[in-house]
C-alpha cells in the first residue's frame, strides 16, 4: 500500500477515502509543515495532500531530487504555495481541486460585495456596542448594488461563478478583464485593461490565481483609477493586491471600501485594515463549508488514486 501523509486534520469523510486506498497518516497540527518537516515527508512518503500554507518552494524540491514522493495532491484550486514547474523537474506531480471550490468561493464574494456596500460589518459593530441611537432616514446609506455595475478581474470558474450572481441575483452590469474572451449566456464585456474594469465598475472583484505573475496586479495605478464610491472584493489572493497601497487608498477616500478574505500575510492583517470601518475582513472563508471540505478532500483522493494507478490524475497542473 502506497503511503500518504494528510498535513491536516480532515473532515472524517475525507480521511475514510484515503485509509481505504492508502496507508495514510493525518497530522493532528494545524499548523503549515516547517521546510525541515516538508523535505522529511518528501523523503518518507508516496504521496502527500498538503494546503495551504505547506509552502513547498522550489528549494525544497532541489533538495529533494530522487526522494519517495511522487505527488502533491493539493487541497484547494489554488496552489501558488507549491512551486509545481519545480516539482515537475524532479519528477513530482502536482494536482488541484477545481470545480469543487467555485460556488462556495462566488457566495463569499457575493458576502463580501453586500457587507462592503452595505455596510454590514460596520452595523453590527454599532449594535453589538450598545451604540445604535435608532432608525433615521439617513443613518448609515451605502451603496445599492442592484443595477450597478461589478467588475470582475479574472474570468475563470469563480470569476464566472460571480458574474453569474451578479447578473441573475442582483441585475448588476457585469465588465470583466481577462486573458481571453469568456461565452457567458447573458452580456458581460470584456474590457482591454484592468484599468478600464476598475474605472466603470462599482465594485471590483479580484479572482485571479496567486503567484509570481499576478503579484500586486491591483497596484495603486488599478486603486486611482476606481470610483471614489468603489469597493475594492479580493477572495483570490492576498498578494494580488498591494496590501500598503490598498490601505492608502481607502485612508485618503480615494476608494469607499473593501471587503478582503484573503490577505498577503495570512494570518497576520494589517492593524491599519482593522482600524478602518469601511473594511470587511474574514478570516480566508471561501470554502469554509463542509459539503465543500468535503469534496474538495474527495477530490485529492481520487487525483491520488488516479495517479497512483498509473493514469494521468484528473487536475493534475505541471
Ligand atoms: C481553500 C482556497 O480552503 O481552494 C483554494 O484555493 O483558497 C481555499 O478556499 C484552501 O486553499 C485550502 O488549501
Amino acid at each position: 500500500m502506497k503511503r500518504i501523509l494528510i498535513t491536516r486534520p480532515m473532515p472524517a469523510r475525507v480521511a475514510e477515502a484515503a485509509r481505504a486506498h492508502f496507508d495514510v497518516e493525518m497530522r493532528d497540527d494545524n499548523t503549515p509543515l516547517k521546510p525541515g518537516q516538508m523535505r522529511g515527508a518528501l523523503a518518507l512518503y508516496d504521496g502527500i495532500l498538503p494546503t495551504l500554507g505547506d509552502m513547498f518552494s522550489a528549494d525544497v524540491f532541489t533538495e529533494a531530487e530522487g526522494s519517495r514522493c511522487r505527488i502533491l495532491a493539493n487541497f484547494g484550486v489554488g496552489y501558488n504555495h507549491i512551486d509545481a514547474d519545480a516539482a515537475r523537474s524532479v519528477g513530482i506531480a502536482v494536482t488541484n481541486t477545481p470545480g469543487a471550490v467555485t460556488d462556495a468561493t462566488a457566495d463569499i464574494a457575493m458576502t463580501l460585495i453586500l457587507m462592503s456596500a452595505r455596510r454590514a460589518g460596520e452595523g453590527e459593530r454599532l449594535v453589538r456596542a450598545g451604540k445604535w441611537p435608532g432608525w433615521n432616514p439617513t443613518q448609515m446609506l451605502g451603496l445599492h448594488v442592484t443595477g450597478k455595475t461589478v467588475g470582475i478581474i479574472g474570468m475563470g470558474r469563480i470569476g464566472q461563478a460571480i458574474a453569474r450572481r451578479c447578473h441573475f441575483g442582483f441585475g448588476m452590469e457585469v465588465v470583466y478583464y481577462n486573458r481571453s474572451d469568456k461565452q457567458m449566456e447573458f452580456e458581460a464585456r470584456q474590457l482591454p485593461r484592468i484599468e478600464d474594469v476598475a474605472a466603470e465598475a462599482d465594485i471590483v472583484v479580484i479572482a485571479l490565481p496567486g503567484g509570481a505573475e499576478t503579484k500586486h496586479i491591483i497596484n495603486a495605478e488599478v486603486l486611482a483609477a476606481m470610483k471614489p464610491t468603489g469597493h475594492l472584493v479580493n477572495i483570490a489572493r492576498g498578494d494580488v493586491v498591494d496590501e500598503a497601497a490598498l490601505i492608502a487608498a481607502l485612508k485618503d477616500g480615494r476608494i469607499a471600501g473593501a471587503g478582503l478574505d484573503v490577505y498577503e500575510r495570512e494570518p497576520e492583517v494589517p492593524d491599519a485594515l482593522k482600524a478602518m470601518e469601511n473594511v470587511t475582513l474574514l478570516p480566508h472563508l471561501g470554502t469554509a463549508a463542509l459539503d465543500v471540505r468535503e469534496a474538495m478532500g474527495l477530490m485529492a483522493v481520487d487525483n491520488l488514486r488516479a495517479f497512483f494507478d498509473g493514469e494521468t490524475p484528473p487536475n493534475q497542473v505541471n
